[in-house]
């Protein structure tokens, strides 16, 4: 089953017709606009099938100047798109929610170039997050992104949606990644914004506009990411804590200990774990299953081997000799290490096969960011499974609530209760996974009106028609008169 949306269609939006696919396929050429029933059935519907729409249309351009151009028409025709990368969200934003034509970017995979010196690396938006990696790895980089869905999810969206993933503790925001893009448009612009600078304080730097708006004001193209080294040591623990206090006591410890070495410091309850054994193939816990109730999977990188692999040996040895942690093991190779992150990694896709899935990517102050689990599974009772897991070195939580079906009365019980409890703390509803469809109503528990205010000014000045990306990011009563 899918979720049903509120949005209405909006009837300024025309529907596609047979001169409309005549005149993408002149663009494009015949093979590159699909129309097939099964194809658009998968373009359709998010991985996570929640959300669904009903696009008759994928295109699927080759370069630069084919985006432009099918913008420029599809404004004219005041035809509604949607932009598709990997399709891997997780808010119903890379797919139509009625019509939209379908602008995939998944033929736009060509890595244009590295500069060696530097690690500054150009390529285009389709390209998938794992072959950048696998490519730069032979060169000695490593893209500053790393996250679950990196064999399917492409850098173009990624940048789009402004993803965080496992190693921001590390490498920080794509705000501070990207050096530059290359943006179409809703009228079919072509913005080249591609410098390889790292410095260049000329006026707005309108990049950043781009990053994180979900497709809403332009289809990135080309990206320019500065990637960091690939340091040649890389150790991983999986470790146990008793309670949450501890976990946040041990955040502390690591990085006054491990300071710059920390690569990624994620959390998960035991009942994340136990979602994770369940249904993730393979999977087994490195520690004995239930005994406790928080795991902590921390990873160190660093150029010298003997000295990182000693430094997170002591701290273990600390840690549990004060009882911050009540057990704990270090990978002694790297399928260890990678049994450890099946865990992790695999979490997202383990509950989706449990069933229907109600997911919360909160911003949270530290101190309290466990506190909205607990309280969430005690006004569920048995009615779902409530997990908790996340990047607790970057105050992100992912509150999970699994259940047979998606219901609305069970969520009615969860909304708007957890925006309201997230609000209150003045978190943020939405860390790293954009608003999308989901939250496009719920912008104003994170945001002040002026400021929203400034972002529909912004949206109606680049995107006048509001072709791009329609019914996400924004309140539609703020979009449509
Ligand atoms: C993660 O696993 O870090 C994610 O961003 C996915 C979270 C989720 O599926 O709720």
């Amino acid at each position: 089953s899918s979720v049903a949306t509120n949005a209405k269609r909006n009837p300024a939006f025309s529907t596609i017709n047979l001169d409309d696919v005549l005149h993408f396929k002149e663009i494009l050429g015949h093979k590159n606009v699909i129309q097939d029933e099964d194809r658009l059935l998968a373009a359709n519907v998010d991985w996570m099938r929640k959300y669904k729409g009903s696009s008759q249309l994928l295109l699927l351009p080759r370069n630069t100047e084919e985006v432009s151009k099918i913008l420029k028409y599809c404004n004219s025709r005041c035809l509604a798109v949607v932009p598709q990368g990997g399709n891997t969200g997780l808010v119903g934003g890379s797919v139509p929610v009625y019509d939209e034509v379908i602008i995939n970017l998944s033929a736009m995979d060509k890595i244009i170039s590295l500069d060696k010196v530097n690690g500054i690396l150009i390529c285009e938006a389709g390209c998938i997050l794992e072959n950048l990696n696998s490519f730069l790895a032979n060169e000695g980089y490593i893209m500053p992104l790393d996250l679950g869905a990196k064999g399917s999810c492409q850098i173009g969206g990624n940048i789009s949606t402004n993803a965080g993933g496992l190693h921001f503790i590390r490498y920080g925001s794509l705000h501070g990644n990207i050096l530059g893009l290359e943006v179409i448009l809703a009228d079919g612009t072509i913005l080249d914004m591609l410098t390889t600078l790292r410095k260049d304080n000329t006026g707005y730097d309108l990049k950043h506009l781009f990053i994180g708006s979900e497709g809403t004001l332009g289809i990135i193209t080309k990206i320019v990411v500065l990637t960091p080294c690939k340091l040649s040591s890389t150790n991983s623990a999986f470790l146990a804590c008793s309670d949450y206090l501890s976990c946040q006591k041990l955040l502390a410890e690591a990085k006054q200990d491990l300071g710059e070495a920390i690569s990624a410091f994620e959390f998960m309850d035991c009942n994340s774990v136990e979602m994770a054994l369940t249904h993730i193939e393979g999977a087994r816990n490195p520690l004995p299953a239930s005994l406790y109730k928080f795991y902590v999977l921390i990873e160190t990188t660093g150029a010298d081997e003997s000295y990182n692999r000693t430094k997170l040996e002591a701290f273990l040895l600390r840690s549990m000799e004060v009882g911050l942690i009540s057990d704990g093991v270090i990978a002694q190779d790297l399928n260890q290490a990678s049994s450890f992150w099946q865990i992790r990694e695999g979490l997202s896709e383990a509950t989706t096969k449990a069933g229907a899935v109600y997911k919360y990517d909160l911003s949270l102050p530290v101190d309290m960011l466990y506190s909205i689990v607990e309280e969430m599974r005690a006004r569920l009772g048995n009615i779902a499974k409530v997990i908790g897991y996340g990047h607790l070195g970057d105050g992100n939580l992912h509150l999970n609530i699994s259940t047979t079906h998606y219901d609305e009365k069970i969520q009615a019980q969860i909304e708007p209760f957890v925006y309201e409890w997230t609000a209150h703390h003045r978190g943020s509803i939405s860390a790293e996974h954009g608003l999308g469809l989901m939250k496009a109503e719920k912008i104003h528990y994170s945001k002040s009106e002026e400021t929203v205010k400034v972002m529909a000014s912004i949206k109606k000045l680049l995107d006048p028609k509001g072709i791009l990306n329609p019914y996400k990011v924004l309140p539609q009563s703020m979009l449509q008169s």
